[in-house]
């Protein structure tokens, strides 16, 4: 049989709600073969971060180099990159081994409010990193970051978007979570020429620790399949809103979500697994 593969290049949650272990879950999930590169470690649960240990960017780049020397991968994803020099060393491994199938997860600070990227190495995401993205998938407080601009309505989703696009993203969603006003939650889609909306209701409950990962893992799983971007998109929309719904209510603060929920939920797929 031969499997799809994906790679997460990304930070690890002691709690296993976020990060490489939302990641791998992930991929497991939908059928595709996870490997990962550890940018950093950090120590936290459900109340919040502890600590956070960054890997020293050889460390990045030779697991980076042992992955494409050998297995090479259909599809990835980024996630906590930390710093400057992980960011620069990330975006040279990707154009190194020629990956086009990337997913940027602009990850910037962990619920709780800790810093999971320097802001000197906001930068280097835009320069380095964006132009090498097949998709970009900050939520609302990430996009006004990386595009300097406030982000009300949903008219000015679409112009961050569009932004986005232009510092080299091939395809950019920009996820509704945080727009807590709206009555739906609208995940938006801009592939340089369109908008797609998403839409779904809104789940209340304090338990979406990781969703953000989980939704570029299942992207990023979906491409190595061969999916277009847009079923890509949609899967990743179903698959977290599965993941929130039947939430496992595990720890005393902010909690995972369900990773088993979407396969559990009978939710048709045709992946090989
Ligand atoms: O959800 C963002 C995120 C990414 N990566 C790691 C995290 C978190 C949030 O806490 O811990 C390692």
């Amino acid at each position: 049989m031969e499997v799809s593969k994906a790679l997460t290049i990304a930070g690890s949650d002691s709690g296993g709600g976020a990060g490489i272990q939302a990641d791998l879950k992930t991929f497991q999930e939908l059928g595709v073969y996870g490997m990962s590169a550890l940018t950093a470690v950090t120590a936290q649960n459900t109340l919040g971060v502890h600590g956070v240990y960054p890997m020293t960017p050889k460390a990045v780049e030779a697991q980076i180099e042992a992955i494409g020397e050998d297995m090479g991968t259909d599809a990835l994803k980024t996630g906590m990159l930390f710093s400057d020099e992980i960011i620069q060393t990330v975006a040279r491994g990707i154009e190194r081994f020629g990956w086009k199938q990337v997913v940027v997860d602009p990850v910037m600070i962990a619920k709780g409010g800790a810093s999971l990227l320097q802001t000197d190495a906001i930068r280097a995401m835009k320069e380095y990193l964006i132009p090498l993205a097949m998709v970009v998938t900050p939520n609302i407080p990430e996009a006004e970051v990386l595009t300097n601009m406030m982000i009300r309505s949903l008219d000015d989703r679409k112009r961050a978007a569009e932004k986005l696009h232009k510092l080299g993203a091939r395809h950019v969603v920009i996820k509704g979570g945080h727009a807590e006003d709206d009555e739906k939650l609208i995940d938006l889609l801009y592939d340089g020429k369109d908008f797609f909306y998403f839409t779904n209701n809104r789940i209340l409950t304090e338990n979406t620790h990781g969703t953000g990962c989980t939704f570029a893992a299942a992207m990023t799983a979906e491409l190595a399949r061969g999916q277009a971007i847009k079923k890509a998109v949609d899967v990743a929309v179903n698959y977290v809103q599965a993941a929130i719904e039947m939430d496992l209510k595990i720890g005393k603060g902010h909690g995972p979500t369900n990773h088993w929920a979407f396969k559990r939920k009978g939710v048709p797929t045709d992946a090989a697994y």
